[in-house]
């Protein structure tokens, strides 16, 4: 069966059934017979989905994103396909048919009426277009969640091309849909209910190195105000997920020299969710709030504050490429490595095993006023460089990409052919001990207007996998 449940991050995501699916696989399994699910959810989720279902071995097929680390190890040894996606593509790619039917779909709300609207929780993800599109549904009514919460929500649909409208979002926090999603109760089969949190994992504080990279992203952006490249009302933020991302949202909300400013964004922080109280973050349209237990428990407890600075919209309208570029959006999203010219990895280690997936950064980076890719520019204590020759395999490509940040320092890619983009990434991003190596590459590569030497390009990806450390 083809299954979609709720859950964009561990926010909002199915918990009781999931659960209740991952025993009932090792029963079956035990008794010698075959059980597996295929399964589509809005982003990751929480350990009740992918983790329990992977260790059950109950997962066969999976879109459009993870971050298990049970999962992960299924899908790198060829026992889980997996199919990694533009996350704004994924409702509409259910309504087209793409993955044939929908058997089932779980999704959590807070609550569901007779005449079927659907009050969704912390995020909204894919789930109205699995409502939609689902032969079957089972409700999880999650008691645990604030039910003022479902009121954040931001819920539309779009057509279906020809008839699809264009999107009329001309501010990050303007309503446009319902605030629930819609599902003829004759499909609902169950409802089960739960009172158990959001499965949300800890945040790392942010440490040194992250503040590095959020001291340059921070000045970069106060120049281009102060040049008025950024307009003076500044642009609305997005950022993805993690400890640099968080660190360098964090860092924007101290600095002096960048306005009050709103969020365009898929998944809503602890960092920047802490500025909205003193009125730096002035409000957030995310798709879902990954957030500390006590943070949401905040929301729940002053809801009306909260109330009109959160919309919380399905992932084709919090990702819509249509919409980051109307609005203007600053994107801020972490690679694994970079190359020479600008392309960056964010989801395969030397080209092969998956770390998470695209998410939603290729919605975001494609179609931003700026594009920002940040990460440190070593691995695993030096023994991997995050600036390389070619990347193993590529998310974003040099036409995404403006500006690369590492703890070195910034690139501002801008206006700049292949080879002073070279030269500008080594100097300024890749860590002392690469630069020979990196500028020596360059060197011994013959004339072109992107110079590679195709039989050395991957030698630091060989000397990794061969010793454990790129310089062999
Ligand atoms: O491994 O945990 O074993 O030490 O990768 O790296 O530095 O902790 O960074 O947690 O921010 O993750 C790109 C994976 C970064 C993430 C990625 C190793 C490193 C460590 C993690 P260890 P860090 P983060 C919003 C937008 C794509 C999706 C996206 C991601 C581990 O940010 O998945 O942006 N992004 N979505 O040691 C081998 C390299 C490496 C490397 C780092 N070059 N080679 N390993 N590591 N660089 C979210 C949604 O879409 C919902």
């Amino acid at each position: 069966m083809m299954v979609a449940m709720s859950g964009f991050t561990p926010a909002g995501a199915a918990k009781a059934v999931p659960r209740a699916i991952a025993n009932r696989a090792k029963q079956i399994h035990a008794a010698g017979e075959p059980f597996q699910i295929r399964l589509l959810t809005g982003a990751s989720t929480g350990e009740s989905v992918d983790e329990r279902l992977a260790e059950a071995d109950a997962i066969s097929w999976r879109a459009p994103y993870q971050s298990s680390r049970a999962l992960r190890k299924k899908i790198n040894s060829g026992q889980v396909d997996f199919v990694d996606m533009h996350l704004s593509h994924l409702p509409q790619s259910v309504m087209f048919g793409h993955f044939g039917e929908i058997d089932v779909a779980v999704i959590e709300a807070t609550e569901v009426t007779a005449d079927g609207k659907v009050y969704l929780t912390t995020s909204i993800g894919a789930s109205p277009t699995f409502l939609k599109k689902a032969k079957k549904v089972i409700i999880e009514i999650n008691r645990a969640q604030s039910r003022d919460i479902s009121d954040m929500g931001d819920v539309v649909i779009p057509n279906r091309p020809p008839n699809r409208l264009s999107l009329s979002l001309s501010h990050p926090l303007e309503r446009i849909g319902k605030k629930y999603a819609e599902v003829d109760p004759a499909k609902i089969v169950g409802i089960v209910e739960t009172d158990q949190p959001d499965e949300l994992g800890g945040f790392t504080a942010s440490d040194e190195l992250s503040e590095k990279i959020a001291g340059y992203v921070v000045e970069f952006l106060s120049n281009e105000l102060a040049s008025g490249r950024i307009p003076s009302s500044f642009l609305p933020l997005q950022s993805g997920v993690g400890n640099v991302a968080n660190a360098v949202t964090a860092g924007v909300g101290k600095s002096p020299d960048i306005p009050d400013f709103f969020m365009y964004t898929e998944v809503l922080q602890p960092a920047p969710f802490a500025l909205m109280r003193s009125g730096r973050l002035r409000g957030a349209s995310s798709c879902g709030l990954t957030l500390l237990p006590e943070q949401m428990q905040e929301i729940a407890d002053d809801i009306e504050f909260f109330r009109d600075r959160i919309v919380l919209r399905p992932q084709e309208i919090s990702n819509n490429p249509a919409a980051v570029r109307q609005l203007g959006v600053i994107a801020m999203n972490t690679a694994l490595e970079v190359d020479l010219y600008g392309h960056v990895n964010s989801t395969h280690v030397c080209g092969q095993n998956i770390m998470n997936g695209i998410g939603g950064s290729g919605d975001f980076a494609r179609n931003s006023y700026l594009s920002m890719f940040v990460c440190p520019s070593v691995a695993k204590g030096g023994k991997i460089s995050a600036i390389v020759p070619l990347c193993s395999h590529t998310d974003h490509n040099e036409h995404s990409v403006h500006v690369i940040v590492t703890e070195q320092g910034l690139a501002d890619l801008r206006g700049l052919a292949p080879g002073e983009r070279a030269r500008t990434i080594i100097d300024n991003c890749a860590h002392p001990m690469y630069r020979d190596y990196l500028h020596k590459y360059l060197d011994n590569s013959s004339a072109a207007h992107i110079r590679h030497d195709l039989q050395h390009c991957f030698d630091l990806h060989r000397n990794f996998m061969e010793s454990g450390d790129m310089l062999g």
